[in-house]
């Protein structure tokens, strides 16, 4: 067996392991953030029970960090006490981003996490499965219910030789992206293996895993080894440490081999993570920000590295650099080993510990500037610029190019020695235990937390007019933009679904109202990117019914199902035909989806054509729409005690 197949047969609780078969599995921590945790824990509350059922709960706050008005400070609030009442842990603002917090603090091998977040495969480095969800899915989780996921395939991608001098783990992943685009992971867990592994420290394995995401792939998946021993003991975790890997004679649904010793500095230029060229086809481009943090690399190696070139030096006249360190144990060590003092030194404007410019929130970039960011999404417009020129890169690429001004291979920054301390402090004061006495807890809510809305069943005809048409890879900030205006609505779906669409079409929502809802039609890999469920939840309250579209991102797919909007898939002719403002019909939808049919016939009558819609939904999925969606599903089917 591989390792993936090995994690999932301990966890598994419902169904067979057979490729695109349904199959239910026991989760065992659930990672939560502000953006999505709000709507999560609104829906935990809303299942009714005492108490969440997994090892492991933790609630961060990364990502509503600007505090502009009432709305992000009550919605902390909100959190700190419902994760008090309920059991989860409670990392308070400025302990860092949830993925890296959780790598340093939770992580565990072996076991299964559910995150509201689509980067929650970042834990994958340390040979956790860890897959990212809607809020919902979460919610359900955190009450015991299995996540329910169809089984995915296996890609083993072979790791050969070592990387060169200057070459990153980033390029690892931007290297895995320019292969397979931003849908080639779709359905696919990506597990890593082979001698080329051995080189690569937690921290490495953790980009390649984060930036998976970008992939569509379920998530991705490294072994652990000494390496990861080691990784643990530093944290003070020692005993967490499990050796889980692949067998000897295991085998892969699909392979691919990556040279680490041919491979160079990439870069993914605007406006898709897979748009991936090697620097030196860019080289001498004029930047004008430089942004290192995310996620993906906000590590105390990745800072460390990028501080030991700045030693001395100014960043270029020309460049705004700012910098965000992944948790308050690396902010802390940087201040301890003196390399924040070269940031300053060098010019770096120092922000707080969270995702920041990652999700537009500050640092949006000027007209026509470049930004160099060692960041995983460049989609456009998530900078919170319109027509952003976002690259994404190392943090190698980056250091060397804000030193310059200008896009520069790294190859050409002397060899220094990069020095990652080995002693570091722990310090878990910023996460906060839940109450031993849940019950003397008030849950404080504040004006901007609105209750979750709530869809009717399905009708047995759905009539409406096309809302939108739109292309292949549509991204959920596309659908549902995140950034500092519209971010700190995300428990207020009545607020938030003014701005569907609102970069694409602004005159969607007007639209929407006007015609009482109706459908949507998207191309391929609808829906990719975040786990938002906003993007599925705010189309809910504006009306629209189905989404009609070539294939689906899995996140967003689940989400639209969990919110009771059906996704129906149209083959290439029916993409064509229909059009923004075309009156569709579909007459015995309830019936289809009670008798398992496959396939709905949809209507035309401004085109007078008529086209089969398939129903690509498991039976489980299908009664949840039935029920009008998950939250109604779930509290008609489960036992109060625990949804177990
Ligand atoms: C993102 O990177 O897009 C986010 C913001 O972290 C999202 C979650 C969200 O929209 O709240 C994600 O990746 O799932
Ligand atoms: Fe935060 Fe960006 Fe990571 Fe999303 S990708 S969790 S916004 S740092």
């Amino acid at each position: 067996m591989n390792l993936t197949h090995k994690i999932i047969s301990e966890h598994l609780v419902d169904g067979q392991m057979v490729v695109g078969e349904e199959i239910g599995i026991k989760v065992d921590q659930t990672l939560t953030q502000d953006a999505t945790g709000t709507m999560s824990f609104l829906q935990f509350e809303a299942l009714g029970l005492p108490r969440v059922q997994t090892e492991v709960a933790v609630s961060y706050v990364d990502h509503n960090m600007l505090q502009t008005s009432f709305e992000n400070a009550d919605d902390h609030r909100y959190l700190q006490s419902v994760a008090q009442k309920y059991g989860v842990y409670f990392s308070r603002p400025g302990n860092g981003i949830c993925h890296q917090v959780h790598l340093e603090r939770f992580s565990v091998p072996g076991k299964f996490m559910l995150g509201s977040d689509s980067h929650t495969p970042t834990c994958g480095g340390m040979g956790m499965l860890a897959i990212g969800a809607g809020g919902l899915d979460v919610a359900v989780a955190m009450g015991g219910g299995p996540f329910y996921t169809k089984m995915p395939k296996v890609l083993g991608i072979q790791l050969k030789g070592k990387l060169q001098r200057h070459v990153a783990a980033k390029d690892i992943i931007l290297e895995v992206l320019r292969r397979l685009t931003v849908k080639g992971g779709v359905g696919k867990v990506i597990e890593y293996y082979g001698e080329g592994v051995k080189s690569l420290d937690v921290y490495q394995r953790s980009t390649i895993t984060n930036m998976g995401a970008e992939l569509g792939s379920t998530t991705s998946i490294f072994p652990t080894d000494e390496k990861t021993r080691e990784f643990l003991k530093r944290q003070g975790r020692e005993d967490a440490y499990q050796e889980v890997g692949p067998d000897a004679d295991a085998t892969y649904d699909e392979h691919l081999e990556i040279d680490l010793n041919t491979l160079e500095p990439l870069i993914a230029k605007p406006q898709s993570p897979d748009n991936v060229v090697p620097v030196r086809e860019v080289e001498g481009l004029a930047v004008q920000q430089v942004l290192v943090g995310s996620c993906t690399n906000s590590s105390l190696k990745d800072l460390m590295t990028v501080a030991t070139y700045l030693k001395g030096k100014k960043v270029h006249s020309d460049v705004s650099m700012a910098l965000s360190p992944g948790s308050k144990q690396v902010f802390q060590e940087i201040a301890r080993n003196g390399a924040l003092a070269d940031f300053i030194n060098a010019g770096v404007r120092v922000l707080e510990s969270a995702c920041g410019p990652c999700i537009g929130m500050g640092q949006a970039p000027g007209s026509d500037m470049v930004s160099l960011r060692t960041f995983n999404r460049n989609f456009a417009g998530r900078s919170g610029t319109k027509n952003d020129k976002v690259y994404l890169c190392s943090p190698e690429v980056a250091v060397a190019s804000a030193i310059t001004g200008k896009v520069t291979d790294p190859r050409s920054l002397p060899d220094l020695a990069i020095h990652v301390p080995t002693e570091i402090v722990i310090d878990d004061s910023m996460i906060l235990a839940p109450s031993d006495d849940p019950d003397s807890v008030e849950v404080l809510r504040g004006p901007n937390i609105k209750p979750v809305p709530l869809k009717e069943p399905v009708t047995n005809a759905l009539d409406g007019v096309v809302l939108i048409k739109t292309g292949d890879n549509v991204t959920t900030d596309h659908i549902m933009p995140a950034g500092a205006k519209i971010l700190p609505l995300r428990s207020n779906v009545p607020a938030i679904s003014e701005f569907v669409f609102c970069n694409v079409d602004a005159d969607f929502v007007k639209r929407a109202k006007e015609n009482h809802g109706g459908f949507i039609v998207g191309g391929e890999n609808y829906g990719q990117g975040s786990s938002r469920e906003h993007a599925a939840l705010a189309p809910m309250y504006l009306g629209v019914k189905a989404v009609f579209a070539k294939n689906f991102a899995r996140i967003h797919k689940d989400n639209l199902v969990n919110f009771g909007i059906v996704p129906l898939e149209i083959d290439g002719s029916t993409y064509d035909d229909l059009q923004q403002g075309h009156v569709l019909s579909m007459e015995g939808v309830r019936e289809a989806l009670e008798l398992g049919s496959t396939s709905v016939e949809l209507a035309n009558s401004s085109s007078k054509k008529k086209y089969a819609a398939k129903l690509n939904l498991t039976p489980r999925q299908r009664h949840i729409i039935l029920a009008g969606g998950t939250l109604n599903w779930t509290r008609a089917n489960a036992p109060q005690a625990s949804l177990a």
